[in-house]
């Protein structure tokens, strides 16, 4: 076996094999390896006139193929079977080689994985890849973490795979060490769920409130899309909108099961914002939307609750009402980013990672799922001030919310109006406006708390903890 791969992907399902083919088509010799052989043999079946491939079904050959430091890449199923990966190639490896997860690893286990290899000499990057299947063989979007050593062998190698942005650019960048990849992939997803519960909420307020046709609806989006909103999530959003089942005639939107899916990754960033004491309501609302739409039986056995005496809008009412839907999605997309970097923010903070945000919104412009023009402007905030404490102070996000701020909430009081759902963008707003609160109910919390808990509140006036003594003559004291 010679030993001439500069990279072997383990893994070949349709992400790893898709990546396979895009490291090959870029001139790189991969080595290939499945569990199943006949994965692997499919594979130099079907594409191997692509570029070099060297198949194997050993894992001893596999490694055997690869030249030094060796670059592995594993493209399994998240959770366990990455550790019966890793422990079964860890052996065969030396150090300074490196072992490269693509999967939708949790970043902690990523954490315990890369400490557990640098024991042994071994570099892990659990690195974050958006872009589904198309973007594996296309150009993904790629967020590595591990060491910065790795990086140097393994960067430019990702560079040329990558998608790039509209300024050629490639759209990765060494995230920072450990598990900030998979933590940064992890908030993508995040935000990837928000955006489209916020697009599914302007389509059910459009269509509910607005009484446009799903056809009607995806020309609204194809407008969209030439704006501040052009996305690959807008686009898309109008493509599923025009398509009619072939079966029926009748619109596919309406065909489909209303039950969304779930895989993990927004749900962890919840989980993890939970912890670290972030508040992403709009992406918890997007995780918790999909919940309820899973709930058939209750949803079945509510829908007989009252609801409100709705009026339709006139047609002129409802082009009006259009704009409107655009400003309050645009706004309230702006609070879920603005929650998604403050998350990251917190996570870089508490595992001493030190991401840089612009990078990040720069290699989320182009070919990962949340893909859009907006990054450019997220990136062009940071780079005019690394140290923003939010997106809401930038001063151009700040104005285009205040310009947007009367037609959001027009929306919503058109949506509790009809009763129709739109907990996104009520969340979104509730976040706004408790951010320029200038008082909270807080110090109500405080004081209820202080009375059955004693557990003391502070000052507006005073440094110090207080206590009120409740049950006596409630004079306060010095806690
Ligand atoms: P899957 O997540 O469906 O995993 C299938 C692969 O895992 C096959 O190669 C299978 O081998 C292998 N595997 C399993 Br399952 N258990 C194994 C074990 N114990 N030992 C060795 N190999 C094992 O594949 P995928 O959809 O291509 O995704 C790969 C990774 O990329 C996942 O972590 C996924 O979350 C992530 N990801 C997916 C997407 C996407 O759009 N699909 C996007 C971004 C990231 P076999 O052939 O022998 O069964």
């Amino acid at each position: 076996m010679s030993t001439t791969a500069q990279i072997g992907v383990t893994g070949l399902a349709v992400m790893g094999r898709n990546l396979a083919r895009n490291f090959a088509r870029n001139g790189y010799t991969v080595a290939l390896h499945n569990r199943t052989a006949q994965r692997t043999h499919d594979l130099v079946e079907q594409f191997g006139h692509e570029g070099d491939f060297v198949a194997t079904e050993k894992p001893e050959d596999f490694v055997a193929a690869l030249e030094r430091p060796r670059r592995l890449m594993i493209m399994v199923k998240a959770g366990e079977p990455t550790d019966a990966v890793i422990e079964e190639f860890a052996p065969l490896l030396e150090p300074g080689d490196m072992i490269i997860d693509g999967g939708n690893a949790h970043f902690a286990d990523t954490r315990r994985r890369e400490r557990t290899l640098r024991e042994r000499g071994i570099h892990f990057v659990g690195t974050g890849i958006s872009g589904g299947e198309e973007g594996a063989l296309h150009g993904p979007s790629i967020m590595p973490g591990g060491s910065a050593e790795s990086y140097t062998s393994l960067g430019p190698m990702l560079e040329k795979i990558s998608a790039k942005a509209k300024d050629g650019s490639p759209c990765v960048t060494h995230v920072g060490p450990d598990g900030a990849g998979h933590f940064v992939k992890m908030v993508h997803n995040g935000i990837e769920y928000a955006d489209m519960q916020l697009i599914g909420e302007a389509y059910q307020l459009l269509r509910e409130v607005g009484g446009c046709s799903p056809a009607q609806i995806a020309e609204i989006f194809r407008t969209w899309n030439t704006g501040r909103l052009d996305s690959y999530l807008i686009e898309i959003t109008a493509e599923v909108l025009s398509h009619v089942d072939a079966a029926t005639g009748r619109p596919f939107v309406d065909v489909v099961a209303d039950q969304a899916e779930q895989k993990g990754t927004g749900r962890w960033t919840v989980q993890i914002a939970l912890d670290l004491g972030v508040p992403v309501s709009g992406i918890a609302e997007a995780v918790f939307a999909r919940s309820l739409s899973g709930h058939a039986d209750l949803r079945r056995a509510s829908r007989g609750l009252a609801g409100p005496k709705a009026s339709a809008l006139t047609k002129s009412e409802a082009a009006a009402f259009a704009d409107r839907v655009e400003q309050a999605l645009y706004a309230s997309k702006i609070v879920s980013y603005t929650q998604g970097f403050h998350e990251i923010a917190v996570g870089s903070a508490e595992y001493g990672w030190d991401i840089d945000l612009g990078a990040v919104s720069a290699i989320w412009r182009a070919g990962c799922i949340i893909r859009a023009a907006f990054l450019d402007r997220i990136r062009a905030a940071y780079d005019a001030r690394p140290d923003l404490p939010s997106l809401l102070s930038d001063d151009t996000f700040a104005q285009e919310i205040a310009a947007a701020q009367d037609d959001w909430r027009e929306v919503l009081v058109a949506a509790t109006r009809q009763g129709v759902p739109a907990p996104g963008f009520a969340a979104a707003l509730a976040y706004y406006d408790a951010l320029r609160a200038e008082r909270l109910p807080a110090a109500l919390t405080q004081g209820q708390r202080d009375f059955f808990g004693a557990h003391t509140y502070r000052r507006v006036d005073r440094e110090g903890s207080f206590h009120t003594l409740w049950g006596g003559d409630r004079s306060e004291v010095t806690a």
